[in-house]
């Protein structure tokens, strides 16, 4: 097929996953065409299947806010009508659902019909979506897309909850690519970060107040009070300096590691012990999967989608938004020299049923599906 793909081309679970989706198509022979306002950032190679196309957004003195859905409409547009495109699929409904809504409406007046697939994230449901600022146009978008996904069962449930969609939606969970993300011998990076055999913790994230990365630093002061350990924090967002003061106030900042945004996270996780993921709300939790990938055990919060993910007392452990304590007496548990091994076992075992492998199949019958029906 010919399939254009509309995401948000920065770091992040969403684009993250349609990039790895349209590489994954790609190499399954399809034609793949991005449309964002600039290139996604793991796409960064040559293939002759995948192409780019880059939103130019006008401004103009008047507009206060430019109108970026009626360029990305326009570009859609544009790329269906001269690529010859068999379905769009958007990541993120806003404003990416709306959008593609308009360009089918506009084809469809040039007699193109184009089906539009639509896959829910998360926060485009949970967080923005239900604003009442967005929820009528989030509501009209899912209910005229002529696919929905969501990527667990819990979204789903909240986005039937949220808003009144009359349609089905189909659970397809995020994947891994499993040939990538996998645990690398990089002893000598172990060896420089925990030179006396001290237990390596992680957590990744975009450093936003839901991810509650003041609890994965007070998680790590109780643990390092009884083991000793060091954090590497990945990432970077508005929480940042926050999250280096409160290290600073609790007299740990030379046990923490701040390493920004980047690109080899599966170097870090692997020759990381543990992985932390306390978040206020997570449709999927994809930081965590990549983390079992890698062999590494989960401590989270059982918010959202996550305990479809990690198993409570096999791939780690889930608790209550918040449960400090909780999360660090498991946390404990975990590393024990008794426990450690069991549980990185699991986690790649439960890692393997979210390989690319047994999901793309699943969104290519999809795709045949919605455009048989249109
Ligand atoms: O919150 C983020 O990490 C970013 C956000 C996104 O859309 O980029 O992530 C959401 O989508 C990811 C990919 O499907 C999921 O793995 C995350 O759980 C989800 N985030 C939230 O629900 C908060």
């Amino acid at each position: 097929m010919k399939i254009g793909i509309v995401c948000y081309p920065t770091f992040g679970g969403s684009g993250v996953v349609a990039t790895e989706l349209g590489k994954g198509l790609a190499k399954n022979g399809h034609e793949v065409h991005f449309i964002t306002y600039s290139q996604p950032t793991r796409l960064d190679f040559f293939n002759e299947n995948l192409f780019y196309h880059e939103v130019n957004i006008r401004s103009y003195p008047l507009f206060k806010y430019p109108p970026y859905e009626l360029a990305l409409a326009s570009k859609m547009v544009d790329v269906v009508k001269f690529e010859k495109l068999d379905l769009l699929h958007v990541h993120y409904a806003i404003p990416h659902a709306s959008a593609a809504v308009m360009a089918r409406q506009i084809l469809k007046s040039e007699g193109i019909d184009i089906p539009v697939v639509t896959t829910l994230h998360g926060t485009d449901i949970t967080l923005v979506g239900k604003d009442p600022s967005y929820e009528p146009v989030v509501t009209f978008s899912i209910n005229q897309s002529d696919g929905v996904t969501a990527v667990s069962e819990d979204l789903k449930k909240d986005t039937y909850k949220h808003f009144n969609v009359m349609r089905e939606i189909e659970v397809i969970p995020n994947f891994i690519d499993l040939t990538k993300f996998k645990r690398q011998r990089k002893d000598h990076f172990k060896t420089a970060i925990c030179p006396n055999g001290e237990k390596l913790v992680v957590h990744t994230s975009n450093f936003r107040k839901v991810k509650r990365v003041d609890d994965v630093v007070r998680i790590f002061h109780k643990i390092s009070e009884t083991v000793p350990a060091r954090l590497l924090l990945v990432g970077d967002g508005p929480e940042r300096g926050h999250i280096e003061a409160l290290c600073r106030e609790l007299g740990i900042y030379d046990e923490v590691r701040f390493l920004g945004k980047l690109e080899a996270v599966e170097e870090v996780l692997s020759v990381a012990d543990l992985f932390l993921m306390p978040s206020e709300k997570e449709s999927f939790g994809l930081a965590a999967l990549e983390a079992m990938a890698c062999e590494v055990p989960v401590i989270s919060s059982n918010a959202g989608g996550i305990p479809e993910l990690n198993i409570n007392g096999v791939t780690g452990f889930t608790s209550n938004v918040g449960n400090i304590e909780e999360m660090t007496k498991n946390a404990l548990h975990v590393l024990s020299e008794e426990h450690l091994e069991k549980f990185k076992a699991n986690a790649l075992e439960q890692a393997k049923t979210f390989d690319i492998e047994v999901i793309l199949p699943i969104y290519e019958k999809f795709y045949s599906d919605v455009a048989a029906t249109v």
